[in-house]
């Protein structure tokens, strides 16, 4: 009989490749795989941004491996998984974490825009998983945890790309899941709310008076918990997703969202 045991989140002996982990949700979930016991590996598309998350990890006393590698380069990606994979070990766990938006009126936006935001969010994960999936096989397990967004269900103005990305996201981590579940690999997703990272800092801008942004009032309207999210808040559910514990749930999306999927919104006084 099984019994439950901080053990069965214990990430001890695994290697997670976090890809865009140098701050903000990616640098969370890399410090909680890493509290739960994993070697971390990191990367992102930039010098300055590399060297800012190596000094991140070294301040949070956790010795991560960074690489400078563009998650939409897929030779670039292979060879990064070969380094890996000779250097630090088999990848057990990889996050597709690195993501970007672009906030522009659909009949406003060039196409070639549309196209970077599908290439990061969405054709970059499909690069990241089929790297590191042959390596998984042989090993006889892995989890993949593809990080959505609450654009992987609804819409708003300015976000078409992102939320077509998103939402092809959801789809690809039901894909991966029917495809490889017979291999003992986990791919799940992982939904954010509103969370305060730099990515939705101009949404949160005070006003030259000094008062809340109206985007940033409608969030916290809108979500239950009364607050925006912080990368902190993605920690828990990361480990649940990476480890033991949930080694029979697959396809899944958990959003972690203070409550918002669930809310209609606040009824006119
Ligand atoms: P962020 O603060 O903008 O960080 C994004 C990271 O991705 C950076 O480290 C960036 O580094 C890296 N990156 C971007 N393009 C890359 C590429 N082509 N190759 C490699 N790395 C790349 O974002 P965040 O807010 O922490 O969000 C992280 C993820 O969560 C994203 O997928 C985002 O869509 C998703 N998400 C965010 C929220 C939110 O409210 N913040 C909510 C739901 C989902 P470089 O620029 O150096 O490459
Ligand atoms: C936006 C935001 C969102 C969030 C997040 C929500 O402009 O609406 O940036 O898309 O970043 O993905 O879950």
């Amino acid at each position: 009989m099984t019994t439950i045991t901080t053990d069965m989140f214990s990430l001890q002996g695994k290697t997670a490749l976090v890809t865009g982990a140098a701050y903000g949700i990616g640098l969370a979930i890399a410090r909680a795989l890493a509290g739960a016991g994993a070697k971390i590996v990191f990367n992102c598309s930039r010098r300055e941004t590399l060297e800012r998350g190596m000094n991140a990890y070294k301040e949070l006393g956790i010795d991560a491996k960074g690489y400078l590698c563009d998650v939409t380069d897929e030779e670039a990606v292979k060879n990064m998984v070969a380094d890996i994979e000779s250097t630090v070990g088999t990848i057990d766990i990889l996050v597709n974490n690195a993501g970007i938006i672009k906030r522009v009126p659909m009949e406003e936006m060039a196409v070639e825009d549309f196209r970077r935001v599908i290439d990061v969010d969405l054709v970059a994960p499909y690069i990241c998983a089929k790297a590191v999936i042959p390596g998984m096989i042989k090993k006889g397990h892995g989890k993949i945890i593809n990080i959505c967004s609450m654009m992987s269900e609804l819409g708003r103005e300015t976000v078409s790309a992102y939320a077509a990305a998103k939402g092809g996201l959801k789809m690809l981590t039901r894909n991966i899941c029917s495809e490889f579940g017979e291999h003992n690999i986990q791919c799940n997703g992982i939904g954010p709310g509103y969370i305060a990272t730099e990515q939705t800092a101009p949404l949160r801008e005070r006003r030259p008076d000094g008062s809340r942004h109206p985007f940033d009032e409608f969030i916290i309207a809108k979500t239950p918990a009364g607050r925006w999210g912080n990368p902190e808040d993605l920690m828990g559910p990361a480990v649940f997703l990476a480890s033991h514990a949930s080694d029979f749930v697959n396809g899944h999306v958990l959003y972690v969202d203070g409550g918002i999927l669930a809310y209609i919104g606040k009824q006119p006084q």
